[in-house]
């Protein structure tokens, strides 16, 4: 899908934009950012135009390879590292490399990240190395117990890694109940609780599941879980995890609603009540997010398709400050209209 832009409207969106492309040699999209060695490395998806048409699965989204993004300070130059992993060096994938992440454990890096295999079904991989730029060795197999799309990986205060993950429509979480697929499962009803993202602690040798999937539960202000009709706050896809004062806080795309909303709890299974939104709809359907805090300041990387005009499967990423006030709530960015 594009979204036509009248010229003039583009050119004012151009300049009311909150921020501006990171990169324009490339499209970059769902961009992970941490600080590793001191300085901000990000992990983004490489949007192409593959020729692949529109379609619900999102097969347009065909991406091959991941470069990997190095910055001195998130408002400095982005520099691009190249060339970091491509689909024809993963054993199990075929196709369509989506929204990674990396983790550093003991001086090794390991990007997590979605594909799917030859019969069309999304499961995670890990690919290690020896850089926070890579490049990165596949395993042979995708990481047993995994589905969907979308990793997102947090290293907790105790030493833990966790994986959270999912993403429902093209992203096939729809698809699984208790951990297991089922091509006849759609969406839950609207009056019955959403699909929630799922999330397991990874093995010391962060290659593996320490154990099965669970899935996490978001819920309203009155303690009742958040319902699959909810589209303005109920998760679609795209998770972070961070914490800020003591407090733990998962952020996700609201997908078909298209704003990045967060909620809150006390330890890294939840529960979470929801809290609010963090940024009002960008140019382009999708909405993907990360959070990081970069010497005591606290930055927001997403995406919008500005750049491309529209084109939903060219995206740009970008950076924006980040606010949690005094009692850890965070101000909601409007993309545009400054
Ligand atoms: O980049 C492909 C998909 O689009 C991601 O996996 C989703 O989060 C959405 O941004």
């Amino acid at each position: 899908m594009s979204e036509h832009i009248d010229p003039e409207r583009l050119a004012e969106l151009r300049r009311s934009a909150l921020s501006a492309p990171l990169v324009t040699a490339q499209y970059t999209a769902d961009p992970s950012a941490h600080v590793f060695q001191g300085r901000v490395y990000i992990y983004p998806s490489h949007d192409v135009d593959g020729g692949v048409a529109f379609n619900d699965n999102g097969d347009h989204f065909a991406m091959e390879d991941y470069h990997v993004y190095r910055q001195d300070h998130p408002e400095g130059e982005t520099v691009d590292c190249g060339v970091a992993l491509h689909v024809r060096d993963v054993p199990w994938a075929a196709r369509q490399m989506w929204a990674p992440d990396c983790a550093e454990f003991e001086g090794r890096y390991y990007l997590y990240f979605p594909a799917k295999r030859a019969d069309g079904i999304f499961q995670i991989g890990v690919a290690i190395g020896d850089t926070p730029e890579g490049p990165f060795v596949a395993e042979a197999t995708p990481i047993e117990g995994s589905y969907s799309i979308d990793p997102a990986v947090f290293a907790d205060a105790s030493g833990a890694h966790y994986l959270y993950f999912g993403g429902i429509w093209g992203g096939q979480l729809q698809k699984y109940r208790d951990n297991r697929y089922d091509a006849a499962h759609e969406e839950p009803p609207a009056d019955t609780p959403a699909l929630g993202p799922r999330m397991a602690r990874l093995t010391p040798d962060m290659r593996a599941f320490a154990e099965p999937p669970r899935e996490l539960l978001i819920l309203d202000e009155h303690g009742q879980p958040l319902r699959a009709g909810d589209h303005d706050r109920r998760y679609f896809e795209g998770p972070w995890m961070h914490t800020h004062g003591g407090r733990y806080y998962l952020s996700y795309s609201t997908g078909d609603t298209h704003y990045i909303c967060y909620a809150t709890g006390d330890n890294p299974y939840g529960p979470f009540t929801y809290q609010g939104r963090i940024l009002n709809p960008v140019i382009g359907w999708t909405t993907h997010h990360s959070i990081v805090e970069f010497e005591g300041r606290w930055w927001l990387y997403y995406h919008d398709s500005l750049l491309s005009g529209g084109v939903t499967h060219l995206r740009s990423m970008k950076v924006a400050e980040l606010h949690h006030d005094a009692g850890g709530r965070i101000a909601t960015l409007d993309p545009y209209g400054h």
